[in-house]
């Protein structure tokens, strides 16, 4: 099935250019490990991605949490995109009526579309989110994640909500890359509606609450291992942030050797997927 092809092969069948580049970034690179920069200081996220960039595929970004945000910061992370060689997402989870994303999407301080290969939406407004942000997302050749499921204890983003995303997404499959989910999702399998075109269909889908060394946190986050992710769900990227960058953000050394673990776990759940 789909989710035994190897990335190399899933990117030539892709259509839209940020899948493709996606996947062949992490065929290039073999790193299914993306790192969440979520921390608050400008010259903090530089470091840390100069750090842990050889190790990734995509560096994931909360660039609101950021104090210090300059416009020159996004020239300095694109800088950082090409010297390493990886994709960015903004996880933004874009909520709202369609005029309103497509507004927060393209302008206000962050003009997220100008500069973030993928971004993210809850399905919760219905399909008018989806257009509202590929109106502005498409032209520029960006892809979006619909949030099928997230990894906190309590979500409410199950059972019909979940299923109901993926028929969502497959009505916009030239724009929506895939999912945040806990499992692989779309294609044979969930919501099987049975047509040809869902056997073609491939969603990409990223993972976060991904963690080695404990098994959550005091507000609600709730971690799986790399193994658990990538082979016993069948999911596609790791999505990793305090458990790399730790709580001392000095430690360039230590960051990068997490960073380097993470993607050897990622990896190695990968190929005993695959079967090699
Ligand atoms: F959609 C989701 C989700 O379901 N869980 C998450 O944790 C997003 N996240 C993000 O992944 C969250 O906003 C953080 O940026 C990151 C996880 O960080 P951690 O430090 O690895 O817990």
């Amino acid at each position: 099935s789909r989710h035994q092809q190897t990335y190399g092969q899933r990117a030539l069948r892709q259509a839209n250019p940020t899948a493709k580049l996606l996947l062949e970034t992490i065929e290039r690179k073999k790193s299914n490990l993306a790192v969440s920069v979520d921390v608050t200081k400008s010259k903090d996220f530089l470091s840390i991605i100069e750090v842990v960039g050889p190790f990734v595929c995509l560096i994931k970004t909360h660039i609101d949490i950021i104090e210090d945000f300059e416009p020159s910061l996004i020239e300095q992370l694109q800088d950082l995109s090409k010297k390493h060689d990886f994709v960015i997402f903004e996880d933004r989870k874009f909520a709202d009526i369609g005029n309103t994303v497509s507004l927060q999407y393209s302008g206000g301080v962050y003009k997220i579309a100008s500069w973030s290969h993928i971004t993210n939406a809850h399905p919760v407004p219905g399909p008018s989110v989806i257009q509202g942000l590929s109106s502005v997302g498409l032209p520029l050749g960006r892809g979006l994640l619909l949030l099928a499921e997230m990894s906190t204890k309590g979500t409410l983003a199950r059972d019909s909500y979940t299923e109901d995303a993926v028929r969502m997404a497959r009505s916009h499959r030239n724009f929506v890359i895939g999912f945040i989910a806990q499992r692989r999702m779309g294609g044979i399998g969930l919501v099987d509606e049975g047509a040809d075109s869902v056997a073609d269909e491939d969603f990409l889908i990223l993972t976060p609450g991904v963690g080695l060394d404990v098994a959550g946190d005091a507000m609600g986050q709730q971690y799986r291992s790399p193994r658990q992710v990538i082979f016993d769900s069948g999911c596609d990227v790791i999505i990793v942030g305090r458990g790399i960058y730790g709580n001392d953000l000095s430690l360039v050394d230590v960051i990068a050797a997490r960073a380097e673990r993470y993607m050897a776990e990622g990896w190695a759940a990968y190929m005993e997927r695959v079967g090699s």
